[in-house]
């Protein structure tokens, strides 16, 4: 491990070229924050403000903390996940002076013990990815809110807990929910996930996908996106769902829809993205075919009960990378990917560069729209707001130029007749 005190902790400074290649690399891939990093490091605009993140150390990541850096800003920062942190890409931010404070295969303990390191700045700002670092904050460290500004959130995960945080009266300053722009959500959960996903599954077993029963547990963007891609393959493509309208979607995107206790007995390859906890439990392993594998791709490692596969296993042996063999007392062997943490980030590199780059974008425009209300003396309150649409339509408008394309304008008569409400057959 290399280490200075209260700067950085990473796995292994050597690997910061290998880790600054990688960079480059996302860089390349990433016009439109690229574009708004050559925008705004001329004028600096997050001088003076210091910012604590806690998102997976990635490639894309490493490009949205230097833009903050470029453009003013003292950052220091935290994975979001134990096993998703890239030792490369914490060594190169090491080695370029930014304070982090991740490796892979962290503890719980250890994770915990990186987010209070990165507070150590006292943050004017707050980048979450699943809402760790807010919650720690108002959990232990209520004396550093009065210095926050606010705070922006990544996931569908980290949304929903702000939503009932700031619900229940508990929240103490304003968040911008990045995850549900439109060139967020619509993009990065879908095609994100759904290549990521596929990605992490076939770098850990390198398995045929044609032809196998594919289970995606949950129809929201994120399983739509991995059902979508794993029929692309040509899988058989189950979907189990809850909520009767996405249930509906599936049917009429044309998967077949069942119970998971029904899924259970048929699937050979079963994917969870719902964000709830216990989709896969004892009931459904009981049924599973030999050789099942299991994984999860929600933001949190509850949706497979492993707890309770543990129990029923004769013995667990680490049989690939991220490929654990859990042999069962009735001679069955289930294989579960990635500890049944986010299989896209932990056995792949998370999303492509380029869906991160509007998901980034958007982050860096939150940040900058915190700032700089607050510059204006406009103090938000303590409630989960939406990105301006308007933000959203720079984005794709931006996204849109970088790929060389060109679309049609409304005429003013067009845009009137969307105004003429009496205007019918
Ligand atoms: N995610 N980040 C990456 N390559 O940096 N990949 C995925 C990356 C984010 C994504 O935006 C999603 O909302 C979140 O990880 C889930 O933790």
């Amino acid at each position: 491990m290399d280490e200075v005190k209260g700067v950085y902790k990473v796995k292994d400074l050597s690997l910061a070229d290998e880790g600054l290649k990688q960079i480059r690399w996302a860089e390349s891939r990433m016009p439109v924050l690229m574009a708004l990093r050559e925008k705004y490091s001329k004028t600096k605009p997050f001088k003076g403000f210091k910012i604590a993140g806690c998102l997976h150390v990635t490639k894309e990541t490493a490009v949205l903390i230097k833009t903050f850096v470029e453009c003013g800003a003292e950052v220091s920062w935290s994975g979001c996940n134990p096993l998703s942190n890239q030792d490369t890409i914490a060594a190169a931010l090491a080695k370029q002076g930014i304070s982090i404070f991740a490796w892979n295969g962290m503890s719980v303990d250890e994770f915990y013990w990186a987010i209070e390191q990165t507070l150590h700045i006292k943050p004017n700002l707050t980048l979450d990815d699943g809402a760790d670092l807010i919650f720690t904050i108002h959990s232990k460290h209520p004396e550093l809110i009065p210095d926050i500004i606010g705070g922006t959130e990544e996931t569908t995960t980290g949304v929903k807990r702000l939503r009932a945080m700031a619900e229940a009266g508990a929240l103490k300053y304003p968040i911008i929910a990045v995850n549900d722009a439109e060139t967020k959500w619509d993009f990065d959960n879908v095609y994100g996930t759904g290549q990521s996903t596929l990605d992490g599954i076939l770098r850990a077993t390198s398995i045929l996908i044609a032809g196998k029963n594919v289970v995606v547990a949950g129809y929201g963007h994120c399983g739509k996106g991995v059902a979508m891609r794993a029929r692309g393959l040509g899988a058989n493509v189950i979907v189990t769902e809850v909520r009767p309208i996405a249930a509906l979607k599936a049917v009429l995107d044309g998967f077949t829809v069942m119970p998971m206790k029904e899924a259970a007995k048929v699937g050979d390859i079963f994917i969870t993205a719902t964000g709830v906890k216990d989709v896969i439990t004892e009931e459904h392993f009981k049924v599973m075919k030999d050789g099942a594998i299991v994984c999860n791709t929600g933001h949190y490692d509850v949706e497979i009960n492993l707890v309770q596969l543990k129990k029923m296993a004769k013995s667990i042996k680490e049989i690939r990378n991220n490929v654990e063999e859990y042999l069962l007392k009735d001679g069955r062997r289930i294989f579960v990917l990635a500890k049944g943490r986010l299989v896209n980030l932990v056995a792949a590199e998370g999303h492509p560069s380029e869906v991160m780059d509007m998901s980034f974008a958007n982050q860096f425009m939150a940040q900058l729209r915190l700032v700089e209300l607050f510059k204006k003396g406009k103090k938000l309150e303590p409630k989960v707001y939406e990105i301006p649409p308007e933000q959203d339509e720079e984005i794709a408008e931006l996204k849109l130029k970088t790929m060389g394309i060109k679309i049609d304008k409304l005429t003013k008569e067009q845009k009137a007749y969307i105004k003429d409400y009496s205007a019918g057959t």
